[in-house]
């Protein structure tokens, strides 16, 4: 049979690359000026090059501890400060990122030379406690519009995630994996070494509606409030009709446990608790962009009294209760928990 015209053997971008991705969506947009999509390759730039640090860690003595402590009050590790060093840097050089909220560093740092107009909050490098063992690890960012008529300030950052523009997060995992969404829809694509490309290997990521896996910190079980042990208690219960017992799974790292969570479903839970009476997990660089993730795969995320994304920050470093997951089992939370998580 001969062919008159060629056709693409299917619809789907499977197997383009990030930057072929996002270059496609900005072309969709009238009078897009390609600012967004400059900021967005440079952090895959970043996450290429926070790879292969991570991937060669043993060896090239960046494991352990620098021997200070962060803002957060927490020891820092020595690829903590690397990754850390790598955003700015990168984010730095095109001059479409006017400023860097990061969980390393006390207060934001503003690119005074920068005519773009975008800000970016960021966790270079989530999961520390699991850098030493050799579990996935990663990072977690958001892009904010700036307002390009007034001066930026750390004020500038104080906005609530559902204006965030886009929000991801890097797995460094069994593969390294970068996740997206721009509200509409989430995509996840996968670093081949080989080729130094992150490819498009998760179009259109959903949550499922319901899942069998839950995931918290158990340790913390005395210092939760009634409601979150009553929670844990009915996970835990067997009820075949119900679908329980749960299974229990916890890494340690946000986004191991969410990039698990949002791909198989059930729920991710860090509440409140008598330690950490406002939640432990940051809210700019942590639970705004996972939760804006959630949503936009048709998932929850809620602090436990309503919707992380309505969270008007206080400050740069505020922390939330977070619970994200498929909207069956953040509604059961609810039901034992809400308004006390
Ligand atoms: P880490 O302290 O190791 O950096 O935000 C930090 C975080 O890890 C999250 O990645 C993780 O979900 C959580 O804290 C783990 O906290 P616990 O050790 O208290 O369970």
């Amino acid at each position: 049979m001969t062919q008159t015209s060629w056709s693409p053997p299917d619809a789907s971008k499977a197997g383009a690359t990030l930057e072929t991705f996002v270059l496609e969506g900005m072309f969709q947009v009238p009078g897009a000026t390609g600012t967004f999509t400059s900021v967005l390759n440079q952090i895959s730039l970043a996450a290429k090059l926070i790879t292969c640090r991570v991937r060669s860690a043993g060896l090239a003595d960046v494991l352990g501890y620098t021997g200070e402590t962060n803002v957060q009050n927490e020891s820092v590790q020595k690829l903590d400060v690397i990754a850390n060093g790598i955003v700015l840097n990168v984010l730095r050089r095109r001059g479409h990122c006017m400023g860097v909220a990061s969980e390393e560093l006390d207060h934001a740092v503003i690119f005074p030379e920068a005519r773009g107009g975008y800000l970016v909050v960021v966790d270079p490098l989530d999961g520390s406690s699991n850098i030493d063992v050799d579990v996935s690890i990663g990072t977690i960012f958001g892009i904010l519009r700036a307002d390009r008529d007034k001066p930026i300030t750390e004020g500038s950052f104080l906005v609530s995630g559902k204006d965030y523009a886009a929000a991801g997060y890097v797995i460094y995992g069994t593969s390294t994996v970068l996740v997206l969404t721009t509200g509409k829809g989430v995509h996840g694509f996968t670093w081949d070494p080989a080729a130094g490309e992150f490819f498009l290997s998760h179009e259109n990521m959903r949550c499922p509606e319901r899942g069998n896996i839950y995931s918290v910190n158990e340790g913390n079980h005395a210092r939760w409030t009634d409601g979150v042990k009553r929670w844990a208690s009915h996970m835990k219960e067997e009820d075949k009709a119900d679908g329980r017992p749960y299974t229990h799974r916890y890494v340690g790292s946000l986004v191991a446990d969410a990039h698990r969570t949002l791909i198989k479903g059930g729920i991710f839970a860090y509440p409140a608790d008598t330690k950490s009476p406002k939640g432990k997990l940051r809210l700019l660089y942590e639970a705004n962009p996972m939760a804006m993730i959630f949503e936009a795969a048709g998932g929850r995320a809620i602090t436990g009294r309503g919707r992380v994304l309505d969270v008007v920050p206080s400050e740069l470093h505020a922390r939330v209760p977070l619970i994200i997951g498929s909207k069956t089992d953040v509604e059961t939370f609810e039901r034992f928990a809400g308004n006390e998580a």
